[in-house]
This record gives structure tokens, sequence and C-alpha cells, in this order.
């Protein structure tokens, strides 16, 4: 009889690993509870002894060094369970030098992406398209890039000054009416900024689409219903910080009473820092924003902070930007195009 403890996790460990190294037949003969650390250590862990033993039969045996490591055998919805974690002792040293797409990605991620690696015996430096989508996939389930909201007939844009919310409605006024053929009509509220409406009216001229501009509230809904033969209306906002309590609420003034469904929009340059974005995120929920649309992706040397924007919500995000061109710079936002968009302007595989 072959008899052999192991110091184990839980159970489901014992069992995998007596499984590979023992064969199927083994048996589980004492299991106890042991505190694993020096008895000087106040943060000892709780570990399980199990005991197996097995009729000695040569073929039934594996060598324990050719058994493959049990970690690698747990189902991918539970390799980010936080014993798991734990359990790939992955080392914290480590770091993601080359992969452009999370060479600085937070911490949370690389650990994330670095376990993901160890589980499927991958190169962290050399991921394929593939992986990578595998890896958002399982790691981030629910993540802002696979459930889109779509346009409706009434979208509005808002955020800050300067993030790109009058040219990404041009690139959507152009795609939606030469692409899809769509009656596109444009209103700007932005008033406030030295020619904004004039920005506007151009694009509206070069398209040959109808455009009103707003300068009060009260003008709100008879603007939209002069337009109301267009299938799509893109809304154009003031500019304004995320600290001016105010001027959102001048904002919202003009949105409050429209009545139909309205598709609001948050408009995130990535070339913001961190900080900055998560605070314009939590301000501008005063306007109640249902989607995201991201900017300036040609303006950054990594997607940090498109992770960090990923982390920190559930909401969609619709397209990304990526220039000044009218209308070619822009596309939807979903992890395919992302991972092209970035193979080609980071030139790897
Ligand atoms: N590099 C780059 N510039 C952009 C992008 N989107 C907009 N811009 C530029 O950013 C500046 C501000 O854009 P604008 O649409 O007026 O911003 P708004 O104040 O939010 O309406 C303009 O010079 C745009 O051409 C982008 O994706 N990448
Ligand atoms: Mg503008």
């Amino acid at each position: 009889m072959i008899i052999k403890k192991y110091i184990v996790n839980d159970m489901k460990e014992a069992l995998i690993r007596a499984k590979y190294e023992l064969g199927k037949d083994a048996v589980i003969i004492h299991q106890r509870k042991i505190k694993e650390g020096k008895w000087y250590n106040p943060f000892k862990t709780t570990k399980l002894e199990v005991t197996l033993a097995i009729e000695e039969d040569k073929d039934n045996i594996k060598d324990p060094k050719e058994a493959k490591d049990p970690k690698e055998t747990i189902q991918n919805k539970d390799i980010y369970g936080k014993n798991n974690m734990e359990n790939t002792n992955i080392s914290k040293e480590k770091d993601i030098k080359t992969n452009i797409l999370f060479k600085d990605a937070n911490e949370e991620l690389k650990e994330k992406l670095l376990s993901y690696c160890k589980l499927k015996s991958l190169d962290v430096n050399s991921l394929t398209s593939e992986d990578i989508k595998d890896f958002l996939n399982i790691g981030y389930k629910d993540n802002c890039f696979k459930e889109k909201l779509s346009l409706g007939k009434l979208n509005v844009m808002v955020g800050p000054t300067g993030v790109g919310k009058t040219t990404t409605i041009a690139k959507i006024a152009a795609k939606e009416y030469l692409e899809n053929n769509k009656k596109v009509g444009l209103i700007t509220l932005d008033t406030y900024k030295i020619g904004a409406v004039e920005q506007m009216r151009t694009y509206a001229e070069i398209l040959d689409i109808d455009y009103e501009v707003v300068t009060e509230p009260n003008e709100m809904i008879n603007k939209i219903n002069k337009l109301s033969h267009c299938d799509i209306l893109l809304i154009d906002t003031l500019g304004t910080s995320q600290r001016n309590k105010e001027k959102l609420q001048d904002i919202w003034e003009y949105l409050k009473d429209i009545k139909e469904d309205i598709n609001t929009y948050l408009v995130l340059s990535i070339s913001t820092d961190r900080e900055t974005t998560l605070s314009i995120m939590d301000k501008y929920k005063q306007l109640e924003y249902d989607a995201l649309i991201l900017t300036k992706f040609d303006e950054v040397s990594s997607f940090t902070n498109v992770w960090n924007i990923m982390e920190h919500t559930d909401l969609p995000v619709e397209y990304f930007c990526h220039g000044q061109s009218v209308p070619d710079d822009i596309e939807i936002a979903n992890i395919d195009n992302l991972i092209e968009y970035s193979k080609e302007v980071y030139s790897y595989d």
C-alpha cells in the first residue's frame, strides 16, 4: 500500500493532486486542519492535511514530476477566485515588460493577466490576439466593450472641454449619413465657446444636413421637434469642468424636460490622467450618462487609461476615436477593434 500526505488549501486540490499522482482509485484515510507558518507568526494560515492511500500497482502511479500542475486543471471560471490567486503563487517581481497593451496597466489587472497566463501556460509577453480576447472575456466577463447601447433617435454628448465632443459628433454624423443612409440632424447647445456654432455649422454644411442652435433651455423641445423628420439627432453640449456643478446643472436644464428616450454619452479623452478621469466619470453621473466614448487614442503610448476606465464602469463604451480626421478616425469600441488598432499602431503581432 502506498500512503501519501498532501498539505493543501482544500479537499478539491487534494483530490486533483492525488488523482494525478496516485490514480483515480486512491482513497482518503485521514484529514485534519493544520496551521502553517512559524509559531510566532500571527498570520498563520489554516491548511488541510489529507492522507490518501492506494494498493500498490505500478501502472496506476505517475511520477509526481510528470504530473500536471493541478492548478492548471481548475476550470476557467474559477481562475480568478481568491484562493486560486493565492495558489498560483505568482512572483510579484515578474513584470509585463514588452506587452504593449498591458505594460502600464494597474496591479490588479497585471495580477489577473499573470494568473491567466500561468494557468494557460502562456508567455505574458507574447500573447496572441485570441489570448488577449480570451483573457478579457474571462477576467472581465461583463466588460464595457461587450454590450453596445447603439444610437437612438436622440443622442447627447457631454464631457469636459476639448475632449472631442463636437469632432466625434461630426464623425458619427458622417458615418451614419454616408454609410448607413440615415437622416441625421445636429443640435448644438455650445454657445459659450467662441466658434462652437461655426464648427457645428461647418460640419452640417459639408454633409448637407440640418442643424439647430439652442440658446435657452426652453427652446430645446421646440428645436427637437423641428428636426423630427431625422432618424438620428446628435446633440452637442458645452464642455465644462467636472468640478463646476453649476455648469453641469446648466446642461441638465436643457435636457431634463425631454420626454423621449435620450442616450447620453460621456466623452472622455484617454490622454487625461487616471485620477481626473475617475473624477469626471463620477461627477458627470449628475447628467445620468448611459454610455462612454473614448477619444485621443492616437495621443497616448499605452492603454493604461482604457483599462482604468474598464475597471471602473459597467456602462458600455460605444466608440473609440484615434485622430482628428472626420469621419475616418472612429471605430466601434469592441475588443477586436481595440486589439486590431493597437496592433497597427504599436506594430506587434
Ligand atoms: N488627436 C486627436 N485629436 C482629437 C480627437 N478628437 C478630437 N480631437 C481634437 O481635439 C480638439 C478639440 O475637439 P472638439 O471636438 O472641439 O472638443 P469639444 O470641446 O469636446 O467639443 C480639436 O482640435 C479636435 O480636432 C482624437 O481622437 N485624437
Ligand atoms: Mg465642442
